[in-house]
């Protein structure tokens, strides 16, 4: 396996799920700058010049969750996922796909409006509407971890996908003290091995 990758970036949810399963990949590591990702030569792999981007073989697959999903299906031999019939595959789920579905957005645009845009472009009322959503996303995250490690009680992928944005948010400052088992589940997962060894990857 292939990984398109940039540093800081959801690139790094991959590195850290092959590490977790101990698989061997090679990296072609870019800057996260356009010079590299809107390349005519990533745009070829990402038509939205964008990472993460895996290759397998005659296999290419450019979104995050979906990458995660096939490497589980072909690689993973059972482990990070529940089987359907478990009693945590619902929210397994769930978790999973809260992650791209509510989180990252507003993260997406707190990202454009702080980082991304030149400074006169930015819009400081999108800019916190999107702080005010992102804060109201993650408090039902907070509630599910209420005497949990982990999203679904064991470690598993959906830790990894939201884990992910759960970590950015702890970044960005979102984290209130009324959060208290979310902060030490964003502790508690910059404490694997697997993921400190992905960031310095
Ligand atoms: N939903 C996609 C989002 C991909 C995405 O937006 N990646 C960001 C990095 S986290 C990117 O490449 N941004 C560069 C850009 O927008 O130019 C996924 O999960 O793979």
């Amino acid at each position: 396996m292939k990984l398109h990758h940039a540093p800081n970036s959801r690139s790094g949810r991959i590195i850290w799920l092959l590490k977790e399963l101990d698989l061997p990949f090679e990296l072609n590591a870019m800057a996260f700058h356009p010079k590299d990702l809107k390349s005519d030569e990533h745009r070829a792999r990402h038509p939205l010049g964008r990472v993460p981007v895996l290759d397998d073989g005659d296999v290419r697959l450019f979104e995050s969750g979906a990458i995660v999903e096939y490497i589980l299906a072909r690689y993973g031999e059972g482990r990070l996922k529940p089987e359907a019939e478990a009693p945590e595959f619902p929210d397994y789920l769930q978790w999973f796909h809260y992650c791209e579905g509510m989180v990252m957005p507003p993260i997406n645009t707190i990202m454009v409006h702080t980082v991304i845009l030149p400074p006169e472009r930015r819009d400081e009322a999108v800019l916190g509407q999107a702080q005010r959503l992102v804060g109201k996303a993650i408090v039902p995250i907070n509630d599910a971890l209420e005497g949990k490690h982990y999203l679904i009680g064991d470690f598993s992928a959906a830790d990894i996908m939201l884990g992910h944005a759960c970590i950015m948010c702890g970044r960005l400052g979102v984290i209130t003290d009324e959060m208290p088992y979310l902060a030490a589940y964003v502790e508690r997962l910059n404490a694997r091995p697997a993921l400190i060894e992905a960031m310095a990857t």
